[in-house]
């Protein structure tokens, strides 16, 4: 099973450039054991996830269908994923009972970088976003990657570019 299966099918071409060794795909139900929760790590804490609570917010997650949207693109030689992006779609009454689609979780693993294989998943994922018809995306990062999201297309918004938490 996978997480999603209309929209974003089984796809080499998008990574041909970087050799015939990768597979862009949604992420799978058993891709616990090809390393996903690995490659996570290297974005922030995870904590011990184990492959029942994986798949326990796995199928919740398929459960709530066309919310959330999570691409991988795995080295088909060792089996092994090796970066990964999220788009999840909240819904709103705001915008006609507009979309917006929030970007989450984009990492590439340390060894498989300069691949271009992060623009790839983001491209991938605003493209999606403006088939499921959001009326925005937006997400939050680092200092240093600022520039990086800006030539995709990301801009701080004037006079509204704070971003706010509460850490609990
Ligand atoms: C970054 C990620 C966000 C992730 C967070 C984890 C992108 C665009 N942003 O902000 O999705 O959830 O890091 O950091 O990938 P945290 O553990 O401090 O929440």
């Amino acid at each position: 099973a996978t997480l999603i299966d209309d929209t974003i099918t089984d796809d080499q071409t998008s990574v041909d450039d970087a050799g015939c060794n990768y597979r862009l795909r949604p992420l799978s139900s058993n891709d616990h054991a090809h390393g996903y929760m690995d490659l996570l790590s290297q974005l922030t804490k995870t904590g011990n996830v184990t492959r029942l609570m994986f798949t326990t917010t796995f199928d919740s997650m398929r459960k709530d269908s066309g919310t959330y949207f999570i691409i991988v693109i795995e080295d088909t030689v060792k089996k092994c994923i090796v970066a990964t992006g999220s788009l999840i779609i909240e819904k709103k009454f705001i915008h006609q009972c507009g979309h917006r689609g929030r970007i989450e979780d984009i990492v590439v693993h340390s060894d498989y970088r300069g691949k271009r294989f992060g623009k790839i998943i983001v491209q991938r994922l605003i493209a999606l976003s403006r088939v499921l018809k959001c009326y925005k995306i937006s997400l939050e990062c680092k200092d240093s990657n600022v520039s990086w999201y800006s030539s995709m297309g990301f801009v701080r918004e004037p006079g509204n570019s704070n971003f706010m938490q509460m850490r609990l």
